[in-house]
């Protein structure tokens, strides 16, 4: 009697060692935040965008050596900055996220959220007042891991739109667009399942993505 109740007390600690198990090989299979490594950190970008729309260009600076990251400059004058070094800053773009005419200065960071502790890529908008440079939104994440973004309009109406080079959970790679919501972006559509993918370029017709080898308008895909 003893011996069968070792004998169930065995099964059921393999029963749970084995559960325990599928889960660790179910999750290392799973992509997470942190399988999307860092991107390679761009040393210097520097963007001549007019932000007011008043006619002069705003010099916009993206420096990952320097603390704070992100500067804005005016006729050899430094206005403001912004992003600190430690947040690993790599990608710098303007667009007008909102369609309220202003552009917007949008930043790529890898670090870690208050909802994701291990560092991931995010997404970061700044509203640009004039004088300085005031959050928008610090996005936490987007709907999975990405690797790449930029922003385009896709719909013709006054805002730009987030183009983002996610990956599934089985590894593959989509192509996801986002619409600023007001307090965030909303997912509009998305395409794809590929191995290997990279965005080439993106107009009101056209998302361009070099997919598995072939070079397809994703846009016009079903
Ligand atoms: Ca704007
Ligand atoms: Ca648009």
């Amino acid at each position: 009697m003893l011996w069968l109740l070792r004998r169930i007390e065995f099964n059921r600690r393999s029963r749970i060692a084995l559960i325990v198990a599928l889960v660790f090989v179910a999750a290392i299979r799973l992509p997470s935040y942190a399988a999307v490594k860092a991107p390679v950190t761009l040393a210097r970008t520097v963007l001549l965008v007019d932000l007011e729309g008043d006619g002069p260009r705003e010099k916009i600076v993206l420096d990952a050596r320097r603390d704070p990251s992100l500067e804005v400059w005016r006729g050899g004058k430094r206005l403001d900055g912004n992003v600190p070094r430690r947040w690993k800053p790599w990608k710098l773009l303007t667009a007008d996220v909102d369609g309220d005419g202003r552009r917007d200065i949008i930043v790529g960071v890898h670090k870690a959220t208050r909802f994701f502790k291990q560092p991931h890529n995010c997404v970061f908008v700044y509203n640009w007042g004039g004088r300085r440079i005031t959050p928008k939104w610090l996005g936490s994440s987007l709907s999975r891991p990405f690797s790449d973004f930029l922003f385009a309009n896709m719909d013709g109406d006054r805002a730009d739109e987030l183009i983002a080079l996610e990956t599934l959970r089985d590894g593959k790679k989509c192509v996801v667009v986002y619409s600023w919501a007001g307090f965030g972006f909303a997912l509009d559509w998305q395409r794809g399942a590929w191995t290997n993918a990279k965005i080439v370029a993106a107009t009101r017709n056209q998302l361009l993505v070099e997919a598995d080898g072939k070079r397809l308008n994703v846009k016009s895909l079903r």
